[in-house]
């Protein structure tokens, strides 16, 4: 199902592609009553996130460049569940599109997500080349445990160069989406608009009680009072944990903060071991309404 134009994986071949049709034609497929809250925004900075996250600034190994999570074994690894419908949602733009590279495209697709469901506006450049095989896929285990506590989820960013504050920041990204109990094994959402790019992740840590959810999944907590909302054990550490804390809480208290932090750490995670070429440009693009 991957288009295989060789003109795509041409070193130059970025340039003939129009990133201002592509984040149109992007927006245009955000929006599903028949997908779960009638928007595919947040399984799409998913995949951004997870096409980067695999980054390891010691090997320089991982990152979006070459596009690897299409690929099994990387595409099969647990926490990459349900991504491959986000994948084929963009598939007919990379026909459509043909030099675009497919890690350009889904870091894209992650930045006009944000944007159109009402986040910052995120610095973008194009220049991701893709593998053209299964070379160089990451080993199962780069992206972080939700089960797991604030050690875990420390060694993890750090890894990828992130330190306390960016951690957090882009945490926020949990005011987007679910959990699928057929994903991840989780179930909910963090919070009543998860269709809207918000500070509520924050809001919703701090100011609720959250008690253990009590069902026979995976270990996570609901929110005392509407037992509507989820947390995983992996977000209650930027509450309980005092360093990630104090960036919770300036979030919780200032919208813009959190947005500018957010727009910041989203580029460098998008960036992660990408070689761009020297005159790749950087794009700031206009929501579309
Ligand atoms: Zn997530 N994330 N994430 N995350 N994530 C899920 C869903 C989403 C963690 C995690 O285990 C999970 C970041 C960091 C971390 C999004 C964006 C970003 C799910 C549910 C889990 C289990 C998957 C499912 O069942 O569909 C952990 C442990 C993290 C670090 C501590 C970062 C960083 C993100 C972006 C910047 C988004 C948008 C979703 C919602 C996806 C959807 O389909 O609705």
């Amino acid at each position: 199902f991957y288009s295989s134009d060789s003109a795509s994986n041409a070193s130059s071949s970025w340039k003939k592609a129009n990133y201002h049709n592509i984040y149109k034609d992007i927006a245009d497929l955000l929006e599903d009553e028949d997908y779960d809250d009638g928007s595919y925004g947040p399984v799409f900075v998913r995949l951004a996130w997870h096409a980067s996250g695999t980054f390891d600034k010691k090997t320089k190994t991982g990152g979006s460049d070459g596009a690897t999570i299409r690929f099994a074994p990387e595409s099969g690894h647990g926490a990459n569940a349900g991504l491959d419908v986000a994948r084929e949602r963009l598939e007919p733009l990379k026909k459509k599109y043909p030099h675009i590279s497919y890690g350009d495209l889904y870091t894209l697709a992650g930045v006009v997500a944000v944007q159109e469901l009402g986040g910052p506006t995120i610095r973008w450049r194009p220049g991701r080349q893709d593998n053209k095989v299964a070379v160089d896929c990451t080993p199962d285990g780069r992206l972080p445990d939700a089960a797991q506590g604030s050690d875990h989820v420390r060694s993890i960013f750090y890894r990828m160069g992130f330190n306390d504050q960016e951690i957090t920041a882009l945490a926020g990204a949990h005011a987007l989406g679910r959990c699928h109990s057929n994903r991840s094994g989780f179930e909910g959402p963090w919070n009543a608009s998860p269709t809207a790019f918000t500070n509520f992740f924050f809001t919703e840590l701090l100011n609720n009680t959250w008690v253990p959810k009590k069902w026979n999944g995976p270990f996570q907590y609901v929110d005392k009072e509407s037992g509507q909302f989820m947390m995983l054990p992996a977000d209650m550490v930027f509450r309980t944990d005092p360093q990630f804390r104090k960036y919770s809480e300036i979030y919780a208290a200032d919208q813009d903060a959190f947005f500018a932090d957010f727009a910041k750490a989203f580029t460098k995670l998008l960036e992660l071991g990408v070689q761009f070429p020297e005159d790749a440009p950087v794009y700031e693009f206009k929501t579309l309404e």
